[in-house]
């Protein structure tokens, strides 16, 4: 293929409900959206997930808006490649970091390849699972009883795993008063997003008691040695999110046994193949994973179900369903869950939802267009 577009847009989304995690609150997203198109006219949309602010990775929307226009469009644009498995190297070489800027183009590369080969994409990455089981995420909340009120819908609406936001003053007491609620089975974990020290090994193993499938991230984003060290303390096994950024930083984590389960978000580690290799490696290292998300639009959404779907994804995602983050989605049909699963969707070619491009037109804020 050989891409001779890329088309940035920046739209403006509502979030439902606010989200508020440790290191900050969100309301609306502001979603950077690709397309890219190639010489042969097939076009394919995707989705860079950089935030607002630097306070989950160094990068925002306003980093890799530069980034893809000055330092990655001039490495794509014009090129023929025969797989778009080439395109990590090609954005390695000689360039630091911008991981999120990279994974929307790479992935867009990967969902213009599944489109032109005529096949979904799930299946060109070599996914093989139809549905994938989902899990919810649920931001921190005003009062304990608040937390547990959202936690039983999550129950009753079917998620198979809850995810549980904590920061200090917000955890141990929080999470018990839901393991209490619900009872023994339910699948529960929380997610620090880097809110405590390693001083606090003490207090965190007060999660020891609450049986939950994990602790997310507990410490600073770029520390895999001192969450090592947490781990030797911890029964509940650390699960990394931020610290993961390539498949170096995995084979590291399992070096130092810095946790035992990665979330993995394509654009996080810098799209598809190191999505790809991450998973590989960990299904060789007996390392389940799981696919997280970054409140992404339904076309990100798209490429997460797509990457959930291969095999050692054997954990539920944080997926959830187009309707609980948007009032109206920018795909069609929207994403939806059925007894806590999502379909993977295998009938038509690419990333197997309709784009409204005149909703997107309507969202738009600002727009540029790079050619070979
Ligand atoms: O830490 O997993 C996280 C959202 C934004 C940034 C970081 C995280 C999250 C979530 C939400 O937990 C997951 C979702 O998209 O539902
Ligand atoms: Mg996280």
């Amino acid at each position: 293929m050989r891409i001779d577009q890329i088309t940035l847009r920046e739209i403006h989304l509502e979030l439902k409900e606010p989200f508020r995690i440790s290191s900050g609150e969100i309301r609306e997203r502001r979603i950077l959206l690709l397309e890219l198109r190639d010489a042969s006219g097939a076009k394919a949309w995707s989705e860079c997930v950089a935030g607002e602010a630097p306070n989950y990775s160094p990068e925002t929307i306003d980093t890799a808006w530069p980034a893809i226009v000055q330092y990655l469009s001039p490495r794509v644009l014009g090129r023929e490649v025969e797989h778009p498995g080439e395109f990590h190297e090609i954005f390695e070489k000689d360039f630091r970091g911008h991981q999120m800027a990279k994974a929307g183009v790479e992935m867009g590369a990967w969902g213009l390849a599944a489109t032109m080969a005529q096949e979904p994409l799930s299946l060109f990455i070599g996914g093989t699972r139809a549905e994938i089981a989902v899990g919810i995420s649920l931001g921190i909340q005003p009062s304990p009883e608040r937390l547990v009120e959202k936690a039983r819908e999550a129950i009753a609406e079917g998620y198979r795993k809850i995810k549980i936001k904590i920061e200090p003053g917000h955890d141990v007491e929080w999470v018990r008063a839901v393991r209490e609620a619900l009872g023994p089975s339910a699948h529960l974990m929380a997610d620090a997003n880097n809110a405590y020290t390693i001083d606090d090994a003490e207090r965190l193993a007060g999660f020891d008691a609450l049986d939950l499938v994990m602790i997310e991230q507990p410490l600073a984003w770029d520390d895999l040695v001192r969450h090592a060290e947490l781990q030797r303390r911890l029964k509940t096994p650390i699960c990394l999110d931020e610290s993961i950024t390539s498949l170096d930083r995995a084979q590291d984590m399992v070096t130092l046994g810095s946790g035992r389960i990665i979330n993995i978000k394509p654009g996080r580690v810098g799209g598809f193949s190191s999505a790809i290799a991450i998973h590989d490696y960990c299904q060789s290292n007996s390392i389940p994973v799981w696919c997280g998300g970054m409140f992404e639009s339904g076309i990100g959404r798209a490429y997460n179900v797509a990457l959930a779907s291969l095999p050692n994804f054997s954990i539920p995602g944080d997926v959830s369903p187009s309707a609980r983050y948007w009032a109206k989605d920018i795909v069609t049909p929207e994403w939806t869950m059925r007894d806590g699963m999502m379909r993977v969707p295998l009938e038509s070619p690419g990333i197997g939802v309709a784009v409204d491009e005149d909703r997107i037109a309507a969202l738009t804020v600002r727009t540029e267009t790079l050619r070979a």
